[in-house]
C-alpha cells in the first residue's frame, strides 16, 4: 500500500492553505508518534507558519522521550480548538486512538491522517498511509521535503527518534536500505545519536527493573499456539512505583523466547480489563490477530483491549492461534 501523488498533493496543499494547523498523534504517544509531531510542528515553526502540537490527556510525555527539545511547545488538549483549519496526525491507526482530542479532530475543517499501520481505517479527508513504511517519521520526512521546509537538529532529532524506536534499533523487518539511508540524512543534519540511543534504550529506573523481574517470573509459554506471555498488573505498578507507560519495552524481552513466534503482554487497565500487546517473529499475522479482537497494528507488533481477565484473554489468544474453541483447556 503506497501512497499516491494526489494524496501526497492533497496534504502539501491543505497544510500549504491552514491558517492554523493543529498537530498531533496517539494517545501514550511512542518515539515515533510524538517525534513526528515535534518535527512537523517545529519545521513550520521554522518557516513563520502557525501551528500547534498536543496530544490526549494523559497529557504526561513518557520518561524515555522527556530528553526531546521542543517539549514546552506541546499544548494541553484541553487548549486545542474546536473548530480549527486543519487537523493534522501522526501514527494513529483510527479515529479512538486520538483519545480527548477526538472531537477537537471531529471539528476540524479539514483533517489529515499520516500513518503506517496496516489496520489504518483512513479516518481522515486525505489519508497518508503506507504499511510498508517502519516508522511514521519516514513518512513524516517525506512531507516536509514536498512542503520544502528544511531540517535542523532539532527536528532531525524528533524524526530519528521515531525512526529508530519503530525499527527496534534498525532490526524490525520493515527495515530496508532506504531507512538506513534516512538515518544517514538525520545524523548528518546533527543527531547525536548516543543521546538518542542512551535517553531511550540505555535508561532505566530501578522499579522498572525490579517489575521487569517479577514479569519475566511468571512468564508462560503455551507450546501448542507457539505463544509466550505475561501480564503487567496494577499492583505490579504500585509496588515498584512504575507508571504502565514504561512498560512499553517488556514486550521486547518476552518476544526473544525461541521457542514460540508470538509473544504477549497484558496490561491491566485501572478501568479495568487489559492491553494487551503482541508481537509476531514472522509465522503469524498479529494484526490481524489483535484486529479479530477490535484493535490494529502491523503484521509483527499489535495490540488490542479487552475487558476480559488475564485468563480469559490468554484463553481467547490461544484458540485464535489454535483454531480450537476458546473454552478449550489452556495449556
Ligand atoms: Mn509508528
Amino acid at each position: 500500500m503506497s501512497i499516491s501523488e494526489q494524496d501526497w498533493q492533497a496534504a502539501v496543499d491543505a497544510i500549504a492553505e491552514a491558517e492554523v494547523a493543529v498537530i498531533s498523534c496517539h494517545v501514550h504517544p511512542d518515539g515515533d508518534a510524538l517525534g513526528s509531531a515535534l518535527a512537523l510542528h517545529r519545521a513550520l515553526a521554522n518557516a513563520g507558519r502557525e501551528a500547534l502540537v498536543s496530544f490526549s490527556e494523559p497529557f504526561v510525555v513518557a520518561p524515555h522521550y522527556r530528553f526531546l527539545a521542543g517539549l514546552d511547545r506541546l499544548v494541553p488538549p484541553d487548549q486545542v480548538p474546536e473548530h480549527a483549519d486543519l487537523f493534522l496526525c501522526f501514527d494513529a491507526g483510527s479515529l479512538d486512538r486520538l483519545g480527548s482530542l477526538v472531537d477537537a479532530f471531529q471539528g476540524a475543517a479539514r483533517t489529515v491522517v499520516v500513518d503506517h499501520h496496516a489496520s489504518n481505517t483512513r479516518f481522515g479527508d486525505v489519508n497518508l498511509i503506507d504499511a510498508a513504511s517502519p516508522a511514521s517519521a519516514v513518512l513524516c520526512r517525506e512531507l516536509l521535503r514536498r512542503l520544502g521546509l528544511p531540517l535542523d537538529t532539532e527536528i532531525a532529532t524528533a524524526l530519528y527518534t521515531g525512526l529508530v524506536t519503530d525499527t527496534g534499533r534498525f532490526q524490525y523487518q520493515a527495515t530496508t536500505p532506504e531507512t538506513h539511508q534516512l538515518a544517514a540524512e538525520l545524523l548528518a543534519a546533527g543527531v547525536q545519536q548516543y543521546e538518542v540511543a542512551k535517553a531511550v534504550f540505555e535508561t532505566n529506573d530501578i522499579g522498572y527493573l525490579r517489575l521487569v523481574a517479577d514479569a519475566l517470573g511468571r512468564i508462560t509459554q503455551v507450546p501448542e499456539a507457539s505463544l509466550v506471555w505475561t501480564r503487567v498488573d496494577l499492583a505490579d505498578l504500585a509496588a515498584h512505583g512504575v507508571d504502565m507507560d514504561e512498560t512499553e519495552g517488556l514486550i521486547d524481552l518476552v518476544r526473544t523466547d525461541g521457542s514460540s513466534d508470538v509473544a504477549a503482554v497484558l496490561k491491566q487497565q485501572p478501568e479495568g480489563g487489559y492491553k494487551v500487546s503482541l508481537r509476531s517473529k514472522g509465522a503469524t499475522d498479529v494484526g490481524r490477530l489483535a484486529t479479530s479482537f477490535g484493535g490494529g497494528g502491523h503484521k509483527y507488533a499489535a495490540g488490542y483491549s479487552t475487558d476480559l481477565d488475564a485468563e480469559a484473554v490468554v484463553a481467547a489468544l490461544v484458540a485464535e492461534l489454535t483454531g480450537a474453541p476458546a473454552n478449550a483447556p489452556v495449556g
